[in-house]
């Protein structure tokens, strides 16, 4: 009896003992095959270690810089984060309305060919030097305010008129289409831009697009508030806002950012302006709960 309970409890024993190894094995091998020695701590640095390289990944700039550049605006709500980042992005470096061409051509090149720029609305692949000031080739490109520069009749002087961080390649018809309509869902699918709609008062931008010209937006309505002479540019709820300052419409537009996030198109179009150009950056791009933390 005595031998058989010593046996059946080293049986016991090995199976438990054999388990609890395995079990700590496998955990350590997935997370760090480098790691041979089984611990709570390998697999603590494990994670930590697998959480920093994603995150590393997903943005160009690094997180230590971005934290850097926003650090008087994180943790902040409301009207006093809205009046941070204003003061992180203003005093930029204002380029000419001519030099938005050549800029268009590096901040919008496609990707996938570097003689083509993507136009804003069609998302159409197009030859960089189809460019065209006034509008003898309707199927040329031009710029596009995006911010329709009559709201606040800033024009194309330098400041919000020549802003990279709303100007955009569009198809010059088109972008004639859009004209200076505030941004709603809209009612009728446009000939030429067939992913878009339009009709009295409003246009509607492709799915692809709908949340790039909502950031965009938020951008104007922080950078420009009415100091150093500028103009006051800010979001509401209406359409119709001809030539007043106002741009719509912000519960649509703040829809359309959670719609369509943010890509690497943008990504790296912020990355450009801020590196090569205006050296000030879209907040909503690289911090995209900013929108919602002021206007919701
Ligand atoms: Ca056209
Ligand atoms: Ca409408
Ligand atoms: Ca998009
Ligand atoms: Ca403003």
């Amino acid at each position: 009896m005595c031998k058989m309970s010593s046996i059946f409890i080293l049986f016991a024993f090995l199976i438990l003992f054999g388990c609890t190894t395995d079990k700590i094995i496998d955990k350590t091998t997935t997370n760090s095959p480098s790691k041979t020695s089984s611990s709570t701590t390998v697999t603590t640095e494990a994670t930590t270690t697998s959480t920093t390289t994603a995150h590393t990944t997903t943005v160009s700039t690094t997180p230590t810089q971005l934290e850097i550049y926003y650090s008087n605006a994180l943790g902040k709500s409301g009207e006093s984060l809205k009046t941070a980042l204003h003061n992180i992005i203003d005093d930029h470096i204002e380029i000419s309305y001519s030099a938005v061409i050549e800029a268009l051509k590096v901040t919008d090149e496609d990707p996938n060919n570097s003689n083509n720029i993507i136009l804003l609305y069609t998302q159409r692949t197009q030859a960089k030097n189809t460019f065209v000031g006034s509008s003898n080739n309707q199927d040329y490109w031009n710029r596009e305010h995006v911010w329709a520069k009559s709201h606040g009749d800033f024009g194309t002087s330098m400041g919000p008129g020549t802003d990279l961080h709303h100007l955009r390649p569009s198809d010059v018809s088109v972008n004639n289409d859009r004209g200076n309509l505030d941004f709603d869902e809209s009612t009728y699918i446009h000939n030429e831009c067939t992913q878009c709609f339009y009709d009295f008062d409003s246009w509607e931008p492709a799915n692809s697009v709908k949340g790039d010209v909502a950031r965009m937006l938020f951008y104007m309505a922080v950078r420009y508030e009415g100091d150093n002479g500028e103009v006051n540019l800010e979001l509401n709820n209406l359409v119709n806002n001809g030539s007043a300052p106002y741009h719509g419409k912000l519960s649509v537009l703040l829809e359309w950012h959670e719609f369509d996030p943010v890509d690497d198109f943008e990504r790296r179009r912020n990355d450009v302006i801020y590196e090569d150009y205006q050296y000030n950056r879209n907040p909503f791009i690289d911090y995209p709960e900013f929108a919602n933390l002021i206007w919701k």
